[in-house]
């Protein structure tokens, strides 16, 4: 396969003025016919360069003519996905008939069924698999589009912008036109079929237009739609009155589907759902599902500016508009609930996943310089660690500068397909700066380590951060300059409260632009204890020298929330990283009691946040700990997370007890942000209890998961017994939880994900057991993800069984699902790639099996990059 460089972008031969796609759907096939007025691109270099094409394979072309004149097979070259037309005019209209097969296109990708609807897929390359097109984000043109189907079956058809005309056929068909008044390329193209009903709304935007709110489901799905339409109005709400920006359209749709290979998609006016991030009701859904369902709806509409009016020029700046966008989600996430819950949230997926993906053979800076598969860029790099960079810039440039700069860029280039050059540009031109060292976190990957000291001179009254930053190398980049690093820094005094820095503010940001750097305060008048990185200013690897006093201290005293759960974690991640080498040395496992006293303290204060407590006690999680690994022992962190756990609940099990009472509460289930948090602290509580296996904790997680009116209890109080060493009682909950829910497919896949997560040593088999249970759908990728993915990344201990059993499943299943669905394929090889980070003998093991699946035949695009760079 090609590698596509960045550095070889050229602008596209030909413009497109107008689109219009006439769908025939039938059972066995669908018939496209493009109708495509093109014009040559005036900033084309080469006059004479012919027509490209992108078309896949699977399209049989039946028809391609020009201005009327049918072409013959000597008019045009089809070479792999490329059809080139040679010696075109300046203007004409091509007409184009392919016929596609929906009802076998497994891949997910281009026009494919749903369980018996039509829809469409198309970001990043799936506008090819349905014609010939330049599928290319750059080309945005005017598409018009008839959707023909029979009307019994697909009462409803749906297409982009506004229905202009609808109407019955003799023989049963129907049609509807659908005209989208906006330029957009092809990925955000979109189509839908089926047999649907959907609850309506109305928003007024602030200039006083309506909107029509649709979103559509199955029937049966119909009364899960609500929170999704909460969601949406709010979203609509927060974009004008944080970004100034109003929706453009007089209709506003989104379709749940369930067979889908990511979260949703943001096609112009038809958002495209999982309905894993759109269905949500008490019963069916946890805490963490209403809140996922609130945050994609935001992102998916928030992307109707970054992305759909202002999109990307090539696929390189594809975090462009899904940085912005996760910053944007992030935002009104924030507003919505806890700030600080939802930024330890974001910060702790990206330090475990974002940071080892940069660590990993397939690290790539936030703007790759090239790829195999553009399927394989839709990363944590390019999404977390993009937003992060976003971030960064909203906190050098301040809250209302940053405003300007993105309504600059947003006015700027309305309806253009732009680079991440030209935000950057946008920001520097409304603040006056010179960002282009700040651009430097677009071109360099890797994550950067930031070493600190601290000085103090008592005589002048003077303290100094002495800084050190250094970025190691990565599997794609040798070498780095220094980085433009924002580091938010508060000094607390002996009270623990922030010394008045610069200006009298309480948190100052340094910047941090050289390999070495010292920053002085003046007239600190005690040697304070620094409080760095505050909200997690910047994506790096920060160490400072603190001791256990002074990160319980930070837990007890910092303003900054965000540090007062980091400084927890530190204190966890100091401990625990000591009993491993305990471990591994076969020394008897001992608790420094500093933890127990600080989580006590942390139990008994009544004045703090529930939810955040919940978060200051939850102990590092092993995936976090292998990541600071320099190699993952995988027993020795999950014996000594499991010791670590048992002996904080040993010691404060009636503490935890009455925490778990007081937060047990009879009030109707509501998922708002003071109600979750209760949740999460009870359920906190009692996994803590459980960690005992004591009896009569287990009587009250059984009478939980017996008594729970809500998804979230029940869930919670499942998960705990079927997990713990109880195991009639386990068994027992798990076939009554089937029972209750077999008919709801999200629940069925939560159920699916419980067993798959079980530490217990029989996992293994009993996930092969669950591919033949009937409610396994190898063809379904939400089945796929909840059982195969959550086994192969989140049970650790069992996959890297020391026997390669779990490596040899999960390659077995890549090989299958090599030929159904590149994409999944792809995304599910990653906890294989990691192999140099494990022990020699069991990453040769990995490795063995990375090589047997590259034997095993014609390989995808998705799943050779991934391979190939995993093996180099
Ligand atoms: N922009 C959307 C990307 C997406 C996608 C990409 C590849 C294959 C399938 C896909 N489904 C959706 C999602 C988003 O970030 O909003
Ligand atoms: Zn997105």
């Amino acid at each position: 396969p090609n590698v596509i460089y960045l550095k070889d972008y050229e602008v596209p031969a030909f413009l497109v003025e107008q689109t219009e796609l006439r769908f025939e759907l039938e059972e066995d096939q669908a018939l496209v016919r493009s109708q495509v007025r093109y014009a040559r691109n005036p900033e084309s270099s080469n006059r004479q360069h012919p027509l490209l094409l992108d078309g896949h394979e699977s399209l049989e072309l039946q028809r391609l003519s020009i201005d009327g004149e049918v072409l013959s097979e000597k008019d045009y070259r089809r070479v792999g996905e490329q059809l080139s037309i040679p010696n075109l005019p300046d203007h004409f209209t091509l007409e184009c008939i392919t016929r596609i097969e929906p009802q076998n296109n497994t891949a997910l990708e281009g026009l494919y069924k749903s369980d018996g609807m039509f829809c469409t897929q198309c970001e990043a390359e799936g506008f090819r698999r349905i014609t010939f097109y330049q599928d290319r984000p750059d080309v945005m043109a005017l598409f018009e589009t008839i959707v023909v189907a029979d009307k019994q079956r697909y009462p409803v058809l749906l297409s982009n912008g506004n229905m202009v005309d609808a109407g019955d056929e003799d023989d049963g068909r129907h049609w509807v036109k659908w005209q989208d008044p906006f330029p957009k390329p092809a990925y955000l193209f979109a189509l839908v079929a089926g047999d649907l009903e959907c609850i309506d709304d109305r928003f007024t935007t602030a200039s006083g237009r309506h909107v029509s709110l649709k979103i559509f489901a199955e029937t049966k799905d119909l009364d899960k739609l609500d929170y999704a339409m909460t969601s949406l109005k709010q979203s609509m709400k927060w974009d004008e009155e944080v970004y100034g920006r109003e929706y453009d359209l007089d209709i506003f749709m989104i379709v749940a589907v369930d067979f889908f290979n990511m979260g949703a998609m943001e096609n112009k006016g038809l958002n495209i759902f999982n309905t894993s991030c759109v269905l949500a009701h008490p019963e069916t859904t946890v805490d963490a599902g209403f809140q996922r369902v609130e945050a994609v709806v935001a992102h998916e509409y928030f992307h109707n500016w970054s992305g759909n009016r202002v999109t990307c020029r090539d696929w390189f700046q594809l975090s462009l508009k899904e940085g912005f966008t996760v910053f944007r989600d992030s935002q009104f996430s924030a507003d919505m609930n806890s700030p600080t819950v939802k930024r330890i949230e974001d910060v702790a997926l990206l330090r475990t996943a974002q940071f080892a993906e940069d660590a990993g053979p397939m690290a790539h800076p936030v703007r790759p310089a090239s790829f195999i598969e553009i399927s394989n860029f839709y990363t944590l790099t390019i999404y977390e660690k993009g937003c992060e960079v976003v971030r960064m810039l909203h906190t050098l440039l301040g809250a209302e500068t940053f405003r300007k700069g993105s309504d600059l860029y947003f006015d700027r280039h309305d309806g253009q397909a732009v680079t991440t050059d030209d935000f950057v540009q946008a920001m520097a031109d409304v603040s006056g700066r010179d960002l282009s060292r700040f651009k430097l976190w677009y071109s360099q990957s890797g994550t950067p380590q930031v070493s600190v000291t601290g000085e103090y001179d008592a005589e002048h009254q003077r303290y100094t951060l002495h800084m050190r930053q250094s970025c190691p190398a990565t599997a794609d980049m040798a070498t780095k300059q220094p980085f433009l690093i924002p580091v938010a820094v508060g000094l607390l005094d002996a009270q623990g409260d922030d010394i008045p820095l610069t200006g009298g503010q309480t948190t100052e940001v340094l910047e941090c632009v050289a390999a070495e750097q010292s920053f002085v305060f003046d007239n600190i008048t005690v040697e304070p204890t620094p409080s760095l990185l505050r909200d997690f200013s910047a994506p790096v690897k920060l160490r400072f020298p603190y001791s256990r006093e002074q990160l319980v201290f930070l837990m007890q005293h910092d303003s900054d929330g965000f540090n007062r759960w980091d400084a927890a974690q530190q204190l966890a991640v100091g401990i625990m990283s000591e009993l491993v080498v305990d471990y591994q040395q076969g020394r008897t496992l001992v608790l420094d009691s500093a933890l127990i006293e600080a989580y006590r303290q942390i139990l008994n204060d009544a004045s703090l946040d529930k939810a955040m407590v919940a978060k200051v006690l939850t102990l590092p999680s092993e995936a976090y700990l292998s990541e600071l690994a320099e190699v993952i022992d995988v027993d020795a962190i999950h014996q000594v997370h499991r010791f670590v756990k048992d002996a904080i609940a040993t010691a404060l099990a009636p503490l935890f007890l009455q925490v778990y009472q007081a937060n047990t509460s009879a009030e109707e289930y509501s998922p708002d942000a003071t109600s979750v948090a209760r949740r999460s602290l009870k359920n906190l509580a009692l996994s803590y209890l459980m960690t005992t296996e004591q009896p009569e904790y287990l009587a009250l997680a059984l009478q939980q998961f017996k008594q729970a009116d809500n998804m979230t209890d029940s869930q919670a109080a499942l998960t705990l017994i079927a997990h713990s060493g109880f195991e009639a009682e386990a068994a027992e909950v798990l076939a009554s939880f089937y029972q209750r829910w077999q008919s709801e497919s999200l629940v069925v896949n939560q159920w699916l994900a419980v067993q798959a997560s079980d530490p217990k040593p029989d996992a293994l088999a009993r996930v092969e057991a669950l591919q033949q249970h009937e409610a396994y759908d190898a063809s379904n990728p939400n089945k796929i993800r909840s059982l195969v993915s959550v086994f192969c990344a989140q049970n650790m201990q069992n996959f890297h069984n020391s026997d390669g059993s779990g490596y040899r499943f999960l390659a077995d299943q890549i090989i299958v699902l090599n030929k159904q669905n590149p994409q999944i394929a792809s995304r599910l090889l990653t906890p294989l790639t990691r192999w140099k980070k494990y022990s020699a003998e069991q990453g040769a093991l990995m490795k063995a099996e990375l090589q047997r699946i590259n034997n095993s035949g014609d390989l995808s695009r998705d799943v050779f990059e991934v391979l190939s760079k995993s093996l180099a």
